[in-house]
């Protein structure tokens, strides 16, 4: 069972090498060690790979058949496959300096035709993996299972009108849970991209998100009784493959976990270009989330400007990074959370370097993010900049305000006294040049 091969041939560990350096197998900006405020660089950030595109993305399209040759899928055997990929996901993480990944449970192993054939086959490739990360003491940033590629997910899984398909979502997300503790999960994860409607004709929207909430119950139930101590995520999403979804944002995941009490157990995976899918920035989602205290995790990656679909590619927005990185900074950084490149190379993008070069990209660019949202907090003035302009709620009447001292008429009289207002300017432009100095 044990494989010795080598798929990323050629690739040495790629190290730190600084801005100057024109090696293009080498980090310029992210050095694991390097102290950035009270952490290291890679305590910060905490980067992971993601199982399913990066070794089980093929290149394939909605017009498409698959580009990419993946030589660790070429075994005959579907248990001897998911070994392989173990194989790959875990040379291809030493080589970047990745400690963390995250799985689906038909990443690990492709599905059986029947319920105990999977599970059969899910705890020997779990097995495989776990004697990996005692070798190497990589680890599982999150798992969670697969609710939406087989055919009986085609209404929903959790929120299914038929109850004999929420019995099948159960018993996967118990087996993924099982995985995920075994494996010392530190989070497990509800991306529900079926869970929603196509129409409104056909659905009883109520009695559909009642059974979601019964559903995460069951499962936070099922995940504490068993050894589950990390945390609970949901990924919130407005749309794709549904038209709509019920974790839409970021703001209603949160009012859902909190009508249906799950506050306790459960945090948001933020994923940007479900942000931008919502019409938000990947900031606004993270600020929303850190203001509930539920900021957990990110699923890095872009959308792209002109499509309006969900492209998933690397990040390499450096300035759009550094706003998300002052909320991250601000909140108090990861818990339990990390980076998960939730991103796929171009379909055109045929060579495994490819990947390489990809994942390289992503975790310079959050560094180089990370550095300037430090070195702008650092400085101060934002943050006093910031402060400043809700000065008039520090003292007197506005400190009244806040503190609920004051009815409407009071303010109703305080407006007469004091007159118009004069204009005080927001400094968008100031600010905005104020980071451009330190990215
Ligand atoms: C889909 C997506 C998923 C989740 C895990 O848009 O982001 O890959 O991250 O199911
Ligand atoms: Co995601």
């Amino acid at each position: 069972m044990k494989r010795t091969h080598t798929y990323f041939k050629g690739i040495k560990p790629i190290a730190f090498e600084g801005k100057e350096s024109d090696n293009p197998l080498a980090f310029r900006y992210y050095n694991p060690r390097q102290k950035v405020g009270k952490k290291t660089m890679e305590e910060h950030l905490r980067f992971a790979v993601a199982f399913w595109h990066s070794f089980g993305g093929m290149g394939t399209d909605p017009f498409g058949a698959a580009t990419k040759t993946l030589p660790w899928l070429s075994a005959k055997d579907p248990v001897q496959r998911g070994y392989n990929k173990i194989d790959a996901a875990f040379e291809f993480m030493s080589a970047l300096g990745i400690h963390f990944y995250c799985f689906h449970d038909y990443d690990l192993v492709e599905e059986g035709s029947m319920l105990n054939q999977s599970e059969e086959r899910l705890q020997k490739v779990v097995a495989y993996a776990k004697k990996k990360q005692k070798e190497t003491g990589k680890q599982v940033l999150w798992g969670t299972a697969n609710l939406f590629s087989h055919p009986r997910y085609m209404n929903g899984a959790a929120t299914s009108p038929d109850f004999r398909v929420v019995c099948h979502a159960a018993a996967q997300v118990k087996n993924a849970i099982d995985a995920t503790v075994e494996l010392g999960g530190a989070n497990y994860v509800f991306w529900g991209g079926r869970e929603g409607y196509l129409s409104l004709l056909n659905t009883d929207m109520k009695r559909e998100q009642e059974h979601l909430a019964r559903f995460l119950h069951l499962a936070r139930d099922y995940g504490r009784k068993n050894g589950f101590k990390g945390t609970f995520l949901i990924e919130p999403k407005p749309m794709e493959p549904s038209k709509h979804q019920y974790d839409f944002d970021a703001a209603t995941v949160i009012a859902f976990l909190r009508e249906f009490d799950l506050m306790d157990d459960f945090k948001l995976n933020i994923e940007v270009n479900h942000a931008t899918l919502a019409h938000h920035t990947f900031q606004h989602e993270l600020q929303v989330a850190a203001n509930a205290g539920l900021l957990g995790s990110m699923d890095a990656n872009r959308g792209d400007y002109q499509n309006g679909w969900d492209t998933d590619q690397f990040p390499n927005n450096v300035y759009e990074l550094t706003e998300a990185m002052l909320v991250l900074l601000e909140a108090g950084g990861f818990r339990t959370g990390g980076i998960n490149f939730d991103a796929k190379t171009r379909r055109n993008s045929t060579d495994l370097v490819d990947l390489v070069y990809a994942h390289i990209g992503g975790m310079d660019t959050f560094a180089r993010a990370l550095l300037a949202a430090q070195a702008i907090l650092d400085d101060g003035e934002y943050v006093s900049l910031r402060k400043k302009r809700y000065a008039s709620f520090d003292t007197g009447d506005g400190k009244k305000f806040e503190t609920g001292k004051l009815s409407l008429k009071d303010l109703h009289a305080l407006a007469g006294k004091a007159g118009e207002p004069e204009l005080i300017s927001g400094k968008q432009e100031y600010l905005e040049n104020l980071l451009n100095k330190f990215v």
